[in-house]
């Protein structure tokens, strides 16, 4: 149940947006004050939001020191990054997307939006496209090198969504040419679908797109001006996989971390302890869950495995688990297991079940401090918010008694970036203590 406070809210936002709506253009907002974990929104104004993304090509920084030759998206009023801006928009908005086609080589490219219906391209149906032989080219309208295209469609649904390139679809696509969509319910921002169940903790709000590289066909297409294009899709071979366009350990580093120019995109999550109103009843503790937007934009199952406890699945590409009566088909899982082009919605919370506390401890006898192997995220207490001396020569990164929870790809053959091991999609739930906590955070 929402509080009445909120329709309030709710009918002098939707208010202010009508009169803004009166204006020609709908600005672009890329999120002011870009918190160092959590999706990254780009957003414009409801309820005729309108982005320009260009296709462009651009090099990316892998854990095992190479680069990467990718073609992504940027904002046209922005710079190369990878994966593309993750657009948010509301319910029922009439989203335009322009398409600028700036590709090397002269290549067509196009958008698709999977999920969403009635796609206009330039004010007419968006339409598959075939070469004189009759043989498909593109899902989706084109735009030839050098121009653009403009998409629209009325966002019906709330849930995850991808856009990604609908031309020559097994090149572009493992090419880098992708991004998020998120379509926020009415009920508000906080939640994932029009269900109170699906309220989250907007802090707490996270993604996790996962995708994969082929060096050997992004070296073909960054030669190819030089020395003709070498590369037979047959042999098509993963060696490098991703999480939000970077590998571990730079997904645990922050948004937009300096060192990675084109990768804006981190994937630590972190949270606070969950009020579970049983073990815990603590107003400093969180009464919503975070939510986790897994996204497979590969061409394999990625098993993601958040350690520590399940996660709930409440929603699979852009649909509630719900009957049709409305009832709660959500359900837990141990490992989060996404298919090649699909979205799942996870909530996820931690429990301080137990309470332990140096005045609580642990009914267990801790092994003596020679015979432990201490861990550089070990604040030096088990307990959650108390951090001890270590002992000399073992420096922590911890910083105020948090937790650190590792969450990985169980492929494990996709822990991997071309050779190197214990790379890729892996990424830690980090738990700080409850507010106030001497992070301040
Ligand atoms: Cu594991």
């Amino acid at each position: 149940m929402h509080k009445p406070k909120f329709k309030w809210m709710r009918l002098l936002m939707v208010f202010v947006m009508g009169v803004l709506a009166l204006g020609p253009l709908a600005p672009v907002h890329a999120q002011s004050a870009v918190p160092t974990t959590g999706i990254v929104c780009t957003t414009s104004d409801s309820p005729s939001p309108s982005f320009s993304l260009t296709a462009q090509s651009g090099y990316i920084q892998l854990p095992d020191m190479n680069t990467m030759y990718m073609w992504s998206y940027g904002l046209s009023s922005g710079s190369f990054q990878h994966p593309g801006p993750v657009l948010c928009v509301n319910e029922d908005d009439t989203v335009s997307v322009t398409l600028v086609n700036s590709l090397p080589y002269g290549l067509s490219t196009s958008l698709i939006f999977p999920g969403q219906e009635d796609v206009q391209a330039n004010g007419t149906p968006s339409q598959p496209e075939f070469d004189g032989s009759g043989n498909l080219t593109s899902l989706a309208t084109s735009a030839a090198n050098g121009s653009s295209v403009t998409y629209s469609f009325v966002a019906s649904r709330p849930g995850t969504f991808i856009y990604e390139s609908g031309t020559d679809t097994k090149t572009q696509v493992p090419m880098g040419l992708f991004g998020a969509l998120i379509v926020r319910p009415t009920t508000g921002t906080d939640h994932v679908y029009n269900r109170p169940d699906s309220q989250f903790m907007p802090e707490e709000e996270f993604m996790a797109l996962l995708s994969e590289i082929d060096p050997y066909q992004h070296q073909a297409w960054e030669l190819s001006a030089n020395v003709g294009m070498n590369y037979n899709l047959n042999t098509y071979r993963a060696r490098y996989w991703m999480i939000n366009g970077r590998g571990f350990p730079d997904s645990i580093a922050d948004n937009n971390a300096t060192w990675l120019p084109s990768q804006p995109y981190g994937a630590l999550a972190r949270i606070h302890p969950f009020n579970n109103a049983v073990a815990i009843s603590d107003p400093a503790y969180h009464p919503y869950p975070a939510v986790e937007r897994f996204i497979n934009v590969g061409s394999e199952e990625y098993p993601f495995h958040p350690h520590g406890q399940n996660g709930l699945v409440i929603g699979r590409d852009g649909y509630p688990l719900e009957g049709p009566g409305g009832e709660d088909l959500s359900f837990e899982k141990f490992d989060v297991n996404i298919g090649p082009g699909q979205t799942w919605d996870v909530l996820f919370k931690w429990h301080d079940a137990e309470n332990y506390s140096p005045s609580n401890p642990v009914p267990v006898t801790l092994p003596d401090l020679v015979n432990l192997t201490i861990g550089m995220f070990y604040s030096g207490s088990p307990y959650l918010g108390y951090q001890e001396t270590m002992p000399p020569g073992i420096s922590t990164l911890n910083q105020c008694g948090e937790y650190y929870i590792i969450s990985h790809n169980h492929a494990l053959f996709q822990l991997d970036a071309f050779g190197q091991t214990m790379s890729g999609p892996i990424t830690y739930l980090r738990v700080d203590p409850p507010l106030p906590n001497n992070c301040g955070q």
